[in-house]
């Protein structure tokens, strides 16, 4: 409690602070602090209850707090001296291209209940509750990065996204990758050639011509950050776990906003501490807690629900197969290439190696979860799904049978961003957790 008033306070204060930054911004400054004072509650009650937390996470503690104020306020500075802000949407965005024109790459799917019946104004109810997130921070006025971004990169995934940006363009320039839906060679050479497009509109719009030692500068730092994250999911492995699955999810959660080589840097020395943490058999929760892996779709912040009510039954989660999981570093970038030609070959394939539900036929990620499984020594898979979205729901059968297949529990689950079915979830999780002890006896 009283580590939850120091955040209230400090959040206070960095909301005083910064008011006139927001105001510059076109924010609604009134109703973002109303979003903001949730948050310490919030986190307080998911993150700060946890004992023996890796030293390391004050960092991404205290970037959490400051998002909207000191991260803002660098980007703005970045955006000052003509660099170009990109905001996008998924993991298949060539990231690479805006880091390259020395710009900033901003991840901004929202995961937040507050915006979701703005974003159902413009939108239908019956939508994943992460699109109409989206769109309601930037009808509300209560997201800085949407407010600071110079136009967005959407993507031709679901159904719901792709209409969406119709809408979403309405208000910012948003320009739309045709994503394909399989693999094939044909699908290839689409997605190339839309990666091909995206490097002259980035040129175009930021004035800066994208060269070889450009792109090789942007696919380093995007691998980079890539290894890292990787580098935080074999940790996960040992048992016991060194770090929950609550801080894991905020870290991957906060890859998306931050400057990526101090991000890079933060990461790699918490990996450190929980390396040391392996050694030592230290972790996060006791040895022999049931091992969870989470699969299904992405977790934007500030949604933890899932992970609290997972975690706070007694089990860890110890991987994440979704976009703010294993499916973020899904895939390094080929540093091979010499020529802007061979880089941006490069740069396309990598969507080979994501493994999105919204791909036909999608056996690959079949493989994934079941190697993941492996991997974790996980006692059971949490397939979990946001609500309206058919591409995950509809995979969780061929995931659930090649699991069952393989002899692992899973539990199937379905939600929104709101708080109402939380005890229903939680009764449903611990009775999955009862199973599995059984089964362990
Ligand atoms: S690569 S998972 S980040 S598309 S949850 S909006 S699919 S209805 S977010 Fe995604 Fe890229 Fe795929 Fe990853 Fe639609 Fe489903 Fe909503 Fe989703």
């Amino acid at each position: 409690m009283a580590t939850e008033n120091l955040l209230r306070k400090g959040l206070a204060k960095v909301a005083d602070e910064y008011h006139e930054m927001w105001r510059e911004l076109g924010m609604d400054v009134e109703k973002h602090d109303a979003f903001l004072s949730a948050l310490p509650g919030a986190f307080g009650e998911v993150f700060l209850q946890q004992p023996n937390r890796p030293a390391g996470m004050a960092y991404f503690d205290n970037l959490l707090r400051e998002a909207h104020s000191r991260r803002v306020k660098e980007i703005l500075e970045e955006k000052k001296a003509g660099h170009p802000v990109v905001g996008t949407f998924c993991v298949y965005a060539p990231e690479e291209l805006v880091l390259a024109a020395g710009g900033v790459s901003v991840g901004l799917c929202g995961g937040a209940q507050f915006t979701v019946p703005a974003g159902e104004q413009v939108l239908t109810r019956n939508l994943c509750p992460l699109i109409k997130s989206l769109v309601g921070f930037k009808l509300e006025r209560i997201c800085p990065f949407f407010q600071a971004v110079d136009f967005l990169i959407g993507e031709t995934t679901c159904d719901g996204k792709k209409k969406t940006w119709e809408i979403l363009n309405e208000y910012v320039p948003t320009l739309v990758m045709e994503l394909p839906q399989r693999k094939e060679a044909v699908d290839g050479a689409l997605w190339e050639s839309e990666v091909r497009r995206i490097k002259d509109e980035v040129e175009r719009r930021s004035g800066v011509t994208l060269d070889a030692e450009r792109i090789a500068r942007g696919i380093e730092s995007a691998n980079a950050r890539r290894a890292a994250l990787e580098r935080l999911y074999h940790t996960r492995r040992a048992d016991p776990a060194p770090i929950s699955g609550r801080d894991a999810l905020l870290i991957t959660q906060l890859a998306f906003f931050d400057d990526p080589e101090r991000f890079t840097r933060e990461l790699n020395s918490l990996c450190d501490e929980l390396e040391v943490r392996v050694a030592k058999g230290e972790g996060a929760a006791p040895r022999g807690a049931p091992r969870i892996l989470v699969s299904g779709t992405p977790m934007a912040l500030p949604f933890w629900k899932l992970h609290h009510l997972v975690e706070t039954a007694g089990a860890v989660i110890v991987a994440e197969e979704t976009c703010t999981g294993t499916r973020y570093f899904a895939g390094m970038v080929a540093e091979d290439g010499r020529t802007v030609d061979e880089q941006l070959r490069n740069i396309a394939q990598r969507f080979t190696k994501v493994n999105c539900a919204c791909f036909t036929p999608n056996s690959e990620r079949l493989t994934d979860v079941l190697r993941l499984a492996r991997e974790t020594k996980a006692d059971g898979v949490i397939y979990f799904s946001l609500q309206f979205c058919q591409p995950f729901a509809l995979e969780g059968r061929r995931v659930e049978k090649a699991l069952e297949g393989e002899g692992i529990p899973v539990l199937r689950l379905e939600s929104d961003y709101s708080a109402e079915d939380s005890g229903q979830l939680k009764t449903r999780i611990e009775a999955f957790l009862e199973m599995i002890a059984g089964q362990k006896a």
